[in-house]
């Protein structure tokens, strides 16, 4: 995956590119990370990269030339490459779309500043418009690093272990299972004693009843848009019936039926 960021503010990306699993794949070759510095497209003394809005109003907007000529730039870096908005207005980003995009050749992340881009850029250059969420940022530039790092770290080979992505949280539509590390006593605390039993079915039925468990406290938006498997079903019937025993048991007789109608 060819990454090049169009940006006002290349330095913004030199401490990603040098850490982690983003470095690891760039000098494994499994992605390049470049950038275009729009501001070197624009012309006159001040290279000035934004102007009034048409229109009135406050703030400001990119202007279209230096955008174009950046764009043009990268695309001769990368012919075949998908263009992406980072944008409030934007298809919000979630694990799926990484999946998608981890299969292109290439991707030019356009990062906008100020109010946003000249809409003829938007209509003429834009393959698609992405937004990591409902709030509002200064520019595109961190999210298009959450992109390419949500991205990179799919790539087969860009993680250490093989099949670390696989576990992730959402990589299977719930949330990752709890986790534990030495020493065996903290702060009067130990681990559930199944995963130092070194009994692997048992030690995975634990951590597919953590996630469900987590999912359904923390995230339960997740498991109406997702089909259960027969495994999964069977845990939460196991945990219907613990938990209709606890209200039964707590329940005094007739308290549910009020009027005596059964
Ligand atoms: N998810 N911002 C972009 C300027 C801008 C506005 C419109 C192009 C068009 C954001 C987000 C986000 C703030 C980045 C405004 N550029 N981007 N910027 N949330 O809030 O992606």
């Amino acid at each position: 995956m060819k990454f090049i960021a169009l940006t006002i503010f290349p330095e913004l990306f030199a401490s990603f590119r040098e850490h982690g699993i983003v470095r690891r794949a760039i000098e494994g070759d499994l992605i390049s990370l470049d950038t275009v510095n729009i501001r070197d497209f624009a012309s006159g003394k001040h290279r000035v990269t934004d102007d009034r809005p048409y229109g009135g109003g406050c703030g400001m907007v990119m202007k279209p030339e230096p955008l174009a000529a950046a764009l043009r730039a990268a695309r001769a870096m990368a012919p075949s490459a998908t263009t992406v908005l980072l944008c409030p207005q934007g298809r919000r980003f979630d694990q799926a779309m990484a999946h998608t995009l981890k299969s292109l050749p290439s991707m030019i992340l356009v990062c906008g500043r100020y109010e946003g881009i000249d809409d003829r850029i938007l209509h003429d250059s834009i393959d698609l418009e992405v937004s990591i969420g409902d709030y509002v940022l200064t520019g595109g530039e961190l999210p298009a690093m959450i992109v390419m790092e949500a991205v990179t770290r799919l790539i087969p080979g860009a993680l250490g272990g093989e099949l670390s992505a696989d576990h992730d949280s959402f990589s299977n539509g719930l949330l990752d299972c709890g986790h534990f590390t030495r020493p065996p006593q903290f702060e009067g605390q130990s681990p559930p004693e199944v995963l130092l039993s070194g009994n692997h079915r048992e030690i995975e039925q634990w951590r597919l009843e953590s996630s469900l468990i987590r999912t359904v406290l923390k995230r339960i938006d997740l498991l109406e848009n997702r089909t259960l498997s027969r495994q999964e079903i069977e845990v939460l019937k196991t945990w219907h019936k613990d938990i209709e025993k606890i209200i039964r048991a707590h329940t005094p007789p007739g308290a549910d039926s009020p009027s005596g109608v059964k």
